[in-house]
């Protein structure tokens, strides 16, 4: 079965819940499976600076969809969660982003795989690193492309 990895996070309400109620309902329909999931890190907003600092993480999973129908499914999933879309790159209950799709790349605009801005942002290369440390992307190792990024604030959360 084709694995992806799927980049999840917000700033509004409680995050951390918010993020397991979307891996709960990204299974729901029996055509996910969440293999792997990576630690809750609280992340400094980036983009957008004059909001919430966010919680992310990065889950593995198996699935049957194929990658137009993986993202129908995450958009569905942000609007049961009650996303809404005020400011560009602003506070939101949940954002789930298609990171990398086995097999799969696409430079369409609808849905760019593996995710465009991902190897600049600590707030994904940090938790993949975390679940998948082996992993190459467009032949860079993620331990490189870690070690390339600066600057972004990012701190592993602590238990409760
Ligand atoms: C220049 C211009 C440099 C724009 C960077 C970066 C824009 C990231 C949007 C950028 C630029 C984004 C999250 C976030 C957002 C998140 C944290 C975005 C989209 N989502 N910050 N900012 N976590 N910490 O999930 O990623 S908005
Ligand atoms: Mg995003
Ligand atoms: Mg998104």
């Amino acid at each position: 079965m084709p694995k992806a990895y799927l980049g999840l996070g917000g700033n509004i309400g409680n995050p951390k819940d918010n993020i397991q109620e979307a891996l709960r309902l990204l299974q729901s329909g029996g055509t996910i499976k969440v293999t792997k999931l990576s630690s809750f890190y609280e992340t400094a907003p980036v983009g957008y600076e004059q909001q919430d600092w966010f919680v992310n993480a990065v889950t593995e999973i198996e699935t049957t969809l194929p990658p137009y129908d993986l993202l129908a499914l995450c958009n569905a999933v942000e609007q049961q969660l009650k996303r809404v879309r005020l400011i560009r790159w602003g506070p939101r209950t949940i954002d789930i982003d298609i990171l990398l799709y086995e097999g799969f790349e696409s430079t369409e605009e609808k849905l760019i795989v593996p995710h465009p801005r991902m190897i600049e942002r600590a707030f994904v290369i940090v938790p993949l690193m975390e679940i998948a440390p082996d992993l190459h992307i467009k032949g860079q190792s993620i331990k490189q492309i870690a070690e390339g990024i600066h600057n972004q604030e990012i701190r592993k959360q602590e238990d409760d």
